[in-house]
């Protein structure tokens, strides 16, 4: 498929399909479950109403997006592949084909380094980063390694502050998985770390490479005593993004209304505080908002 896409800053092709996940406003639901392996994405596909119509579309890049309704309700599951930048393209490129409020629940699999055991369901309530120095010597000798640490404070990895998930969503995530009769003590909360390799930032040994990564699961639990359950690969991107999101749709919407106070324009103010103005929609959402309440 050689589809052609515009705009360097966030390609879009000329029907509005956004580049990597490959998919357009009206083929995804504000409702998300995401997952790593696209053959976990099949099997929730299963689960969905079989009296509606289910939409499936998988693009070069590798993610496949499946939207349907699970008992009445429109839900789309995205299968993202591995990592942090795989994260980040489903998270952005959702958002801009997406009217309103998202909710998205990763489901993945993960490395156990705190008191759940294998098989238990982990609730990351909050994540960080584990990230991988490249300004770290490699293969310097002991002595240029220490006066480096010593000089830069500087190490092997870094591990960013946690950023934490919806607190309520989570709470109800956890309800709802007591309440399916999995045992309260296989259930456990607490921190994520989100690793930019399965390997070196996780603390696997690979004797083909140097990773300085022999205390690095320590030096994670040091950091954050107690706490920390789960490393993977996506989730701190997934709050990260939550937390930076500026709602602009939103924000442009107002700003083009305060423009249009300059320009004296008749303003109509509909019940969701959406605004239009006599010559039309400025903005997506206020199509339905429109259709409420209309005040002059
Ligand atoms: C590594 O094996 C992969 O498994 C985990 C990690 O985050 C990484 O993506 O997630 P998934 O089970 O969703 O793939």
């Amino acid at each position: 498929m050689n589809e052609k896409f515009f705009n360097a800053n966030f390609p879009k092709s000329a029907d509005g399909r956004v580049s990597h996940i490959g998919i357009k406003r009206g083929e995804i639901a504000n409702r998300i479950i995401t997952v790593g392996d696209l053959n976990r994405a099949k099997l929730f596909l299963k689960l969905l109403d079989s009296d509606t119509a289910i939409f499936q579309r998988q693009s070069h890049r590798g993610f496949l997006t499946i939207t349907g309704k699970y008992k009445g309700v429109p839900i789309s599951i995205v299968g993202i592949g591995m990592g942090l930048s795989m994260m980040d393209f489903f998270v952005r490129e959702a958002r801009a084909i997406i009217d309103g409020t998202m909710i998205i629940i990763r489901i993945g699999t993960s490395g156990a380094i705190g008191k759940s055991n294998p098989g238990d369901v982990i609730i990351s309530e909050g994540s960080f980063a584990v990230t991988r120095n490249y300004d770290y010597p490699i293969f310097e000798n002991k002595m240029i390694i220490q006066d480096y640490e010593i000089k830069t404070k500087e190490q092997p990895y870094n591990m960013s502050k946690v950023f934490y998930g919806d607190k309520e969503i989570c709470n109800l995530i956890r309800k709802q998985l007591i309440n399916s009769g999995i045992p309260n003590s296989q259930v456990i909360q607490g921190l994520n770390a989100s690793c930019d390799s399965f390997y070196s930032s996780q603390g696997r040994h690979d004797e083909n490479f140097e990773d300085y990564n022999k205390g690095l699961i320590e030096s994670i639990r040091t950091k954050y005593p107690e706490e920390v359950e789960s490393l993977e690969m996506e989730t701190f991107m997934l709050y990260y993004l939550a937390k930076c999101s500026t709602d602009a749709p939103y924000r442009s919407q107002h700003k083009v209304s305060n423009e249009l106070k300059k320009d004296g324009d008749q303003k109509i103010k509909t019940s969701n505080n959406t605004l239009m103005t006599k010559k039309g929609f400025n903005s997506r959402n206020s199509i339905r908002a429109a259709a409420n309440k209309i005040e002059k």
